[in-house]
This record gives structure tokens, C-alpha cells and sequence, in this order.
């Protein structure tokens, strides 16, 4: 399988995260891409390729032009306020608030956020575009012919909504790839999150549409990141009524049963019959995760791209999270191989 990837993912350098109260170093840091190209490598999984630069339309086909322009000013505006640490909100659009936009950076924050943790920082909007481009690639790459890619996507975008960054996202690479197969005349896309987070943005971007069907498995929001989506009840709504399908599953979820979930989805995918499958590609479900409660083990990444292969469909891999970052390289590697291995490649 061909990977795309590019170095200037680095520009994505925080120096905080807002956890547990303090300000610590990102879980989502510049070293979890590096395991995973280096892993790519040395087990020579295939041909390693820059990306295109497709340019800003694909990207605003998806995302508003006002949340793209905040993004590339937000921490220039933040440091020639002379604030001294790293852009983060401290205020939001709460409930019963007014949706009116702040003109000052702080509270422009505070409606841009949807999360608090994520700071905002010169580079980051460098890293977000060029990631949003690999995506795009990859897709060209389908388009082209390929069964295969994958798109090793950093900083990751599950998260973003058309709006809205937060959660380590900021552009979401998923939803603009896919509005990108469907621009250049496909019919559906399915999009399948395995990612132990709910893909809030992705759901969000699509959730009135019947042209992308979301399917995603991940940590009960009523114990986890991204706590205020992602339950099962959360069908579509409108045209989109039946196109969203979620698996909240709870702490201590064993492969098995993430499984047998998994099996469900791509059965709902299969009755839907897109004609390009995007993967949200985390490996967070992993048993030692520092941020997430799944159980999976090393070879379980194996068998979760294998299944994925007997689906039979052109699939798009995205890297999304995983935060073990020792085991981040191992972990990604072995669904595109198990992947491989199944589809004969
Ligand atoms: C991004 B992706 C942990 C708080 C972490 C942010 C998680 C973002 C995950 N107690 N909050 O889905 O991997
Ligand atoms: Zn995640």
C-alpha cells in the first residue's frame, strides 16, 4: 500500500496541553507521525509519496471560510496581544448565550472551540493545511485506481466541524476527502471511525445528509472525550435519517466485543454500497493508551484490517489518534498490513 505523508506535519509543535488541571506536554506531539512512517519503512509496506497541494477550495468545500481565516491569524492575534502562553479559550457560547461573534481573540476562541485542551500555535495552521492536502492526495490516489492508501494525516481532524477546531483537530481530513470523491462525481462514501474518540465533526458535518454514511465505534460519551456526542440514539436527521450509526461501547471493551461491533457497521456499509470506504484510521483503542479505555492488543490491529478488507471496497485510510506512542508505529502498521495480507496485495 502507497503512503503519503510530509514533513511539515512538524509545524504542529505545542508546547501545552491543557490536562488534568495543568499545562502539559500534547499527548498529540510531532513524534507519533515519525513512529509511524519509520514503521512503514522498515517493514517496507510500500512507496512513500509527497502530496499535491490541491489548493483551498476542496478545503472550504467542507470548512467556513471565517474558521479557515481564524485559524491561519488565531496565534498571531493571540501574541501581539502580548498574552505570554499558548492560545487556549476560557470562555464558550454556553447554553442560552448569544451565537453573536466576539471582534477580541479571546472570545473568538471561545467561539471557535469546541474543547479546551488544544492550544493554538504559530505552525499549527501550516501543518493543518498540509495534512488536509495528504488527505486530498490519498483520494486522488482511489481516484486514480488504487484498492489502497494510506494517508498519513497529522495533525488529525475527526473532530473539527465545519466551524469549530478542538480535541488535537482543526481541519477534518476525513469529511474533505470524502466531499472531494463525491465533488469529482462519486455517489456515496461511507466513512467507518475506528478511533477510540467519536468522530464529533464528522458526524456533525454530514448528519442531514444520505450521500456519506458515518459509522463510528468508540468510548461511551457518558464517560469520555468527546462527552456531548456520539451516542446511539443519534440516527440523521432529515434526508440524513438513517445515514449516521454509532457504537458507544464502555470502559474495558475487549477486542471481541469492539469486534462483533465492527462486523455490524460494515454490515450496514455493505447494505449502503459506497463506492469508496474512508477509514478514520486511530489506534487509541489500544490496551495502553494513556487517554482511552479500550483493550485491544497489538495483533487484534491485524485482524481489524483484514475484516476491513473483506468488505472488498477502494479504502481510503486516514490517520486519525493513538497516543501510545512507542507502540503508535506497530499499531497503524498492522491494520494496513492485516489489510494487505486480506486483499492479496
Ligand atoms: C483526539 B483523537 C483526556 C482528555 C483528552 C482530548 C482527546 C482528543 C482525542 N482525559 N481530551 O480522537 O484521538
Ligand atoms: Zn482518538
Amino acid at each position: 500500500m502507497e503512503t503519503i505523508y510530509t514533513e511539515k506535519h512538524k509545524l504542529r509543535d505545542a508546547k501545552t496541553e491543557l490536562f488534568g488541571g495543568k499545562l502539559v506536554q500534547p499527548h498529540e506531539r510531532p513524534s507519533r507521525a515519525e513512529y509511524v512512517i519509520d514503521r512503514v519503512r522498515k517493514v517496507r509496506l510500500g512507496p512513500v509519496s509527497d502530496p499535491d497541494d490541491f489548493g483551498m477550495d476542496p478545503i472550504h468545500a467542507i470548512h467556513e471560510d471565517h474558521f479557515t481565516e481564524f485559524l491561519k491569524t488565531a496565534a498571531a492575534r493571540w501574541k501581539a496581544e502580548g498574552f505570554e502562553g499558548e492560545a487556549i479559550p476560557t470562555t464558550w457560547v454556553a447554553r442560552r448565550m448569544s451565537n453573536i461573534r466576539p471582534n477580541f481573540i479571546e472570545g473568538q476562541l471561545g467561539y471557535y472551540a469546541l474543547a479546551g485542551e488544544t492550544s493554538l500555535t504559530e505552525g499549527t495552521w501550516e501543518a493543518a493545511y498540509a495534512s488536509a492536502q495528504v488527505a486530498l492526495t490519498g483520494a486522488e490516489r482511489i481516484r486514480d485506481g488504487a484498492r489502497s492508501v494510506f494517508s498519513l494525516c497529522r495533525p488529525p481532524g475527526h473532530h473539527a466541524t465545519a466551524d469549530m477546531y478542538g480535541g488535537y483537530c482543526f481541519l477534518n481530513n476525513a469529511a474533505i476527502s470524502a466531499q472531494h470523491f463525491l465533488d469529482k462525481g462519486a455517489g456515496r462514501i461511507a466513512i467507518l471511525d475506528v478511533d477510540f474518540h467519536h468522530g464529533n465533526g464528522t458526524q456533525d458535518i454530514f448528519y442531514d445528509r444520505d450521500d456519506v454514511l458515518f459509522v463510528s465505534l468508540h468510548g461511551d460519551p457518558h464517560e469520555t472525550f468527546p462527552y456531548h456526542l456520539g451516542h446511539a440514539r443519534e440516527n440523521g436527521t432529515g434526508k440524513g435519517d438513517g445515514f449516521n450509526l454509532n457504537f458507544p461501547m464502555p470502559p474495558g471493551t475487549p477486542f471481541d466485543v469492539w469486534r462483533a461491533a465492527m462486523a455490524k457497521g460494515l454490515e450496514r456499509i455493505a447494505d449502503y454500497k459506497p463506492d469508496v470506504l474512508i477509514i478514520s484510521l486511530g489506534v487509541d483503542t489500544f490496551e495502553t493508551d494513556p487517554i482511552s479505555f479500550f483493550k485491544l492488543k497489538s495483533d487484534d490491529f491485524k485482524t481489524m484490517g483484514a475484516d476491513i478488507a473483506a468488505a472488498n471496497l477502494p479504502t481510503h485510510f486516514i490517520m486519525e489518534g493513538g497516543y501510545d506512542v512507542d507502540e503508535i508505529g506497530v499499531n497503524a502498521v498492522n491494520v494496513l498490513q492485516g489489510f494487505d495480507a486480506a486483499a492479496g496485495a
